[in-house]
């Protein structure tokens, strides 16, 4: 029996099963959790990759492409890459840093979290340097990822990367959890909670500007990192009715991506059409890189809501109870 079937014929007996641990595209490890009332996600050790997140009706919520490659070097096209050490062209290393093209291996020993949880459907996976990352990124780190998914079926990502340089060296390092949205139709998407704020135009060679004091529309190609944003964002799919909350910790900068149709034709692993169907919005520590001295330890969360738009205006769904500040104010320990 090859592993699909098996892991299918597994997936009934195990459907309730919290954590699964099968094969996916390209018999790639990976790492299925349900969550009682029916929500699920699904985490790729290549890359540490969240690459589904789906609610209690089944309904995918985030966007991969139908021409995603799973394969070393390439990094999977939608989902959660996780950028690290380097956020983009932020500094030598290649775009996007190297911790979505590695293969992660799953965590057997983490430390406590601060907040004991009485969730099950979680996995921890870790990252640490190999022989050819100290070439290129001469520092030892700990990097330990968790994926839960809560009894409501929010999706939290959160990342501990520590500095066990043992030449007493600091590093630092900028970061983007490069989340891909699915939307029914990207101009039918408002992203609330970065009016008035000041970005980086990508499209403009990094130009400074001041966000207007609406709510940010798609009509064209769009790459800005914004600064300094409050830790709630909210993506409002006004035709599928969704709204999707964004929750940050320990990450003070947003990115917000639509490639549109010409960058769309011009990459080869996303189709020329499925710009219309997805955003990105990435929780970020852009601006100020994160340092980290020897022993230090950095925390950086995201936590992902769907919920009916109605709810959406300016209040949650009265029966979600979500923390609104999910790390402290210092997120290095
Ligand atoms: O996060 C936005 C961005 O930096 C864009 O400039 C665009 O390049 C995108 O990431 C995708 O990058 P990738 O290396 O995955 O093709």
């Amino acid at each position: 029996m090859s592993a699909s079937a098996s892991s299918t014929a597994g997936d009934e007996k195990q459907e309730a099963a919290p954590v699964t641990h099968c094969k996916g595209v390209n018999d790639l490890d990976k790492v299925v959790l349900r969550e009682v009332r029916g929500s699920s996600a699904e985490v790729y050790l290549y890359g540490g990759h969240v690459t589904s997140w789906k609610d209690e009706h089944g309904d995918e919520l985030l966007f991969v492409s139908n021409k995603a490659i799973f394969k070393s070097p390439k990094a999977i096209r939608g989902g959660i890459p996780i950028c690290f050490p380097q956020f983009s062209n932020f500094g030598n290393l290649e775009q996007h840093g190297f911790a979505r093209n590695r293969i992660w291996a799953i965590d057997t020993d983490p430390p406590a979290f601060p907040v004991p949880t009485s969730n099950t459907a979680y996995v921890d996976l870790i990252l640490k340097p190999a022989e050819e990352d100290l070439k290129i990124w001469p520092h030892s780190f700990e990097y330990r990822l968790r994926v839960a998914l809560s009894p409501g079926g929010d999706l939290m990502l959160t990342s501990r990367i520590r500095n066990t340089n043992a030449d007493g060296k600091a590093f630092s390092f900028t970061f983007a959890y490069h989340t891909y949205f699915k939307v029914s139709d990207i101009s039918e998407v408002r992203v609330e909670g970065l009016e008035t704020l000041d970005y980086l135009d990508n499209l403009q060679d990094r130009a400074r500007f001041t966000e207007q004091g609406d709510a940010i529309v798609f009509e064209s190609e769009l790459d800005r990192i914004y600064l300094g944003t409050p830790s709630k964002i909210a993506i409002i799919d006004h035709e599928k009715k969704r709204t999707f909350v964004v929750r940050k910790g320990g990450l003070p900068d947003a990115v917000v991506w639509n490639p549109w149709d010409k960058k769309a034709k011009a990459m080869s692993d996303f189709g020329d059409d499925e710009y219309k169907r997805m955003v990105c919005v990435e929780a970020a520590a852009i601006e100020k890189p994160v340092t980290l001295k020897p022993g230090e330890e950095w925390t950086g969360k995201l936590e992902l809501s769907a919920v009916p738009s109605s709810y959406y205006s300016g209040q949650l769904d009265p029966d979600r109870v979500i923390q609104d500040s999910i790390v402290p104010e210092d997120s290095i320990s």
